[in-house]
């Protein structure tokens, strides 16, 4: 991206955010070179924590800017630990008369092939009183107990949200879940208790852009201790040793986007910090935390314990996700029979025995179900008036028969049939079976904009009130772009869906085969 290319709100996915060239101002960032322990880069707040001007704390040995015995101490540490980030933090003193407590954040950055090795030096001032480490330790193994404990996956994030509220502070912690999409659920909450819930509620997308995503997946904690911060820079902005802006990828003091700091301020959050959850090294869902009364600042042992629990939660809930998804098609399994063995029963016909309940929807998740077969119709669930399932059977069995498909699964029928979708405006997505002869089961499903919760929907409880017209950025107005995108679509098919449907759709043809067979022998 050209400096010339504003970043606006169409192309925000192409921010470079790991290069930004600029820190958030609680604390200072140090470049310093291996070998010879000299500061390259350091951000303009050296003069506020270390009490240093700019232009004397570059080029300087890092003991004549953190002082003698700090400045030795961290070269020592650095020269002995190849792996930095499991010592972290390392408690220094800063201030002018070296009388602050502070933790050093150490990192070594990504750098071009063949680079001088430098190491990254971020200074944060106490400003609370950090929990001390037997604390911290109690509340993670109370934690860890508590999640080992948990026989669900809603339970078992539901606990995780309770012990990081606990743990950190924040006014609202969230479990936000991605879908295949990368559009976002909150699927737990903890929350002080006068605040609205964001429970259930869904985000798009693009709320959370590709590249984020990518450097969340890297780096598996943030935090924005005050939304109304004024950004510092990083001087000089290139590295003298590769010419090339510091990757900031694993700092923890990165500016983040301003199109995210104006959502944020939007949405009234003073302070935000979001933990990585990660299902086999791809991004399944964030710990989201907001606090709203102004800044937060949980210190970095706190933010450590917190992504601790982060990851542990990760490798809990790949199990818990996978016994559940066992647990539900044990449960598919157990609709399906019956509705098979009900489909045999000589006394009903196979489309009452279908349509009688709600089954047949709970069985593939849908809104509304038609079944045509022995010369009959009937539904169950959310579905056009007559003439309306007359036309879509008929084009459903037309369309099936000529592509010689059983099972066809579509999530927008204003794409695949702009004709009839303008006939029946209610029906979004369709899951069809071809039993044969122009006889059909039909799933149907709304509009996903009306089947789900939008967090920025504003016809929502939830939105923000004091949401002027002149909100650029916000839930409401991030809803109102994506809903064009998404117009006219249901949630797509699952794949378990659809093989669903197929072997209902086997079980079905030969229920109406043996039937065929009676009418014949009855006949004769
Ligand atoms: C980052 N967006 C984020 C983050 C969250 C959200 C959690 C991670 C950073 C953090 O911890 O604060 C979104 N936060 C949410 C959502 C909820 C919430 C959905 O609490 C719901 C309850 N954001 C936009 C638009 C753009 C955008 C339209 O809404 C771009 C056009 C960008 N979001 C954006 C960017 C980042 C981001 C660039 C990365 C910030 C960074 O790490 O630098």
């Amino acid at each position: 991206l050209s400096p010339a290319e504003a970043i606006d709100l169409e192309n925000c996915a192409r921010e470079p955010i790991h290069v930004p060239g600029r820190i958030q101002p609680r604390g200072v960032l140090l470049v310093v070179r291996e070998s010879d322990g000299r500061v390259l880069q350091c951000s303009t707040t050296v003069h506020e924590v270390l009490g240093s001007a700019v232009e004397d704390a570059l080029g300087a040995h890092l003991a004549d800017v953190l002082g003698a015995d700090d400045g030795a101490r961290l070269l020592t540490h650095v020269a002995q630990h190849p792996d930095l980030a499991p010592h972290n933090p390392v408690e220094i003193r800063t201030g002018a008369a070296r009388d602050v407590a502070t933790d050093a954040i150490l990192h070594r950055p990504p750098l071009p092939d063949g680079a001088e090795p430098v190491v990254v030096i971020e200074l944060e001032p106490a400003v609370v009183r950090p929990l001390s480490f037997p604390n911290t330790y109690q509340a993670v193994r109370a934690a860890l107990a508590d999640l080992d404990r948990a026989a669900t996956l809603p339970a078992l994030l539901g606990n995780a949200a309770q012990h990081v509220r606990h743990l950190t502070g924040f006014d609202r912690v969230m479990i936000y879940r991605f879908d295949a999409d990368h559009n976002g659920e909150v699927v737990a909450e903890a929350k002080r208790e006068d605040l609205n819930s964001f429970y259930g509620l869904h985000y798009p997308a693009t709320d959370i852009p590709r590249q984020a995503r990518a450097l969340y997946e890297k780096n598996w904690i943030r935090l924005i201790d005050d939304v109304g911060y004024v950004p510092c820079d990083v001087v000089p902005t290139a590295l003298p040793t590769t010419g090339q802006p510091l990757d900031l990828t694993f700092s923890t003091l990165r500016s983040v986007s301003p199109i995210h700091l104006e959502y944020l301020a939007n949405m009234g959050v003073g302070a935000s910090m979001s933990i990585s959850l990660l299902r086999d090294g791809k991004l399944w869902g964030l710990i989201a935390c907001h606090h709203y009364a102004g800044p937060h600042h949980p210190p970095y042992a706190v933010r450590a314990a917190a992504e601790f629990l982060g990851a542990a939660l990760s490798v809990l809930l790949v199990a818990q996700s996978e016994e559940d998804r066992l647990a539900a098609s044990r449960a598919s399994a157990r609709l399906l029979a019956g509705l098979v063995a009900d489909s045999r029963d000589e006394d009903t016909s196979l489309v009452e025995a279908l349509t009688a309940d709600g089954r047949l929807l709970d069985l593939v998740g849908a809104d509304g179900a038609v079944v045509v077969a022995e010369g009959r119709s009937a539904s169950v669930g959310h579905v056009p008036d007559d003439a309306g399932v007359a036309l879509l059977a008929g084009w459903f069995a037309d369309r099936l028969a000529a592509a010689d498909d059983e099972v066809v699964a579509i999530d927008s029928l204003r794409v695949a049939a702009p004709d009839l979708a303008e006939r029946l405006p209610d029906v979004a997505g369709v899951l069809g079976a071809h039993l044969n002869d122009g006889q059909v089961v039909l799933w149907l499903r709304d509009e996903v904009l009306r089947s789900v919760d939008w967090g920025g929907d504003p016809h929502n409880k939830a939105i923000a009130r004091s949401e002027g017209d002149t909100v650029r950025l916000s839930p409401r107005k991030s809803f109102e772009r994506w809903r064009e995108v998404v117009s006219g679509h249901s949630e797509p098919w699952a794949e378990e869906a659809v093989e669903t449907a197929g072997a209902l759709r086997s079980h079905l043809v030969e229920a109406l085969y043996l039937a065929g067979r009676r009418d014949v022998r009855a006949a004769e």
